[in-house]
């Protein structure tokens, strides 16, 4: 029953495309044939990786974690290198969470409720209706609860995306209270034996106190219907904000207290390398990546998959 877990390997792969050829079909091109590894190919793969957004410290280590696991490779080939080049990567976003994987615990949890927050046009939206189908297709019964209550069209796109995912939802007319939707929304899923809650905001600037103490009033206000709840607060970046985004979530979680990111649009960004950077540096996890804008483009993320998608696995 784990069909939340949506991965496409081949949707993630050409999802992932621009980075790849732009960049890690680069390393094949600096390591092909090069038993005997100089120093200028190691200066050439760590300008690859800066390039690819992973960030000069982070290029820096990952380069000497190969030079290190080199020296002991009996056999030195193309093939090898990619190799230590993968093991080093999947460390990187293995080593810097103590969650790694989403795995939603449903038993314990009825309703298991997700708060989606982020800044504006970060792909929250989107993101909860590919979400809400991929909990539907899982057999979960869902709910989403329209609290962007601030956007006049918010609520026609996050309908569009129920009838889509074929969930219900929790509207009020636009201006309406936020926390209002949240606690009916909440309540509907009490009563109705509702499995998932996923709750859209509107987006907001991490830098506006009054739009972020609203988040923390949402997060009261869901406590006061389930102890246990929110489950999770997952931030929603866009992939190709780069070091903004990675700024945005420092900021996000001084005020309410996040337990996962979703980075969307790797599709289109050839610096998918942030992804590296960004578990490094936040420390959280990553349930879920976006790689487009189809409702079966919110893929699960798996470290091993995310990273033999990038480098290739042969
Ligand atoms: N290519 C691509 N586009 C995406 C992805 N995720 C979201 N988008 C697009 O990004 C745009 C903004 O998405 P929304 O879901 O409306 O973003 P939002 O965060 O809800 O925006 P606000 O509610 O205005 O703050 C839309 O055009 C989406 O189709 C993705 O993974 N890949
Ligand atoms: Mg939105």
């Amino acid at each position: 029953m784990n069909l939340f877990k949506n991965i496409n390997i081949d949707k993630l792969t050409s999802g992932l495309s621009k980075t790849r050829s732009a960049i890690f079909n680069r390393i094949s091109e600096v390591i092909t044939g090069k038993v005997k590894l100089e120093d200028e190919v190691f200066s050439e793969l760590e300008e690859i990786l800066i390039t690819a957004d992973v960030g000069v410290d982070l290029s820096l280590h990952i380069i000497g974690e190969i030079k290190k696991k080199m020296v002991v490779e009996t056999l030195r080939n193309d093939e090898s290198i990619r190799r230590v080049l993968k093991d080093t990567l999947i460390e990187v976003l293995n080593h810097t969470t103590a969650r790694l994987e989403f795995e939603p615990d449903f038993d314990n949890y009825k309703p298991f409720v997700i708060l989606i927050v982020g800044v504006n046009g970060a792909g929250k939206t989107t993101t909860v209706g590919k979400m809400a189908h991929n909990f539907c297709q899982a057999g979960q019964k869902v709910v989403i609860g329209a609290a962007d209550t601030f956007r006049a069209a918010a609520n026609e796109q996050l309908a569009i995306w129920a009838k889509r995912a074929n969930v219900s939802i929790v509207q009020k007319e636009s201006g309406s209270d936020p926390s209002s939707v949240v606690f009916e929304t909440v309540k509907k899923a009490i009563d109705e034996k509702i499995d998932v809650v996923i709750i859209d905001t509107a987006g907001r600037l991490h830098t506006k106190t009054n739009l972020m103490e609203e988040l923390s009033k949402i997060r009261r206000v869901i406590k006061k219907l389930l102890n246990y709840a929110p489950n999770e607060t997952f931030l929603v970046v866009d992939g190709n904000n780069g070091q903004n985004a990675i700024q945005q979530a420092k900021t996000f979680s001084k005020s309410v207290e996040l337990t996962g990111l979703i980075i969307t649009k790797l599709d289109g960004t050839a610096k998918g390398g942030i992804v590296f950077q960004m578990a490094k540096e936040l420390k959280l996890m990553i349930p879920y990546i976006g790689v487009g804008e189809g409702i079966n483009d919110l893929q699960y993320f798996d470290s091993k998959i995310f990273v033999n998608s990038l480098v290739g696995s042969n």
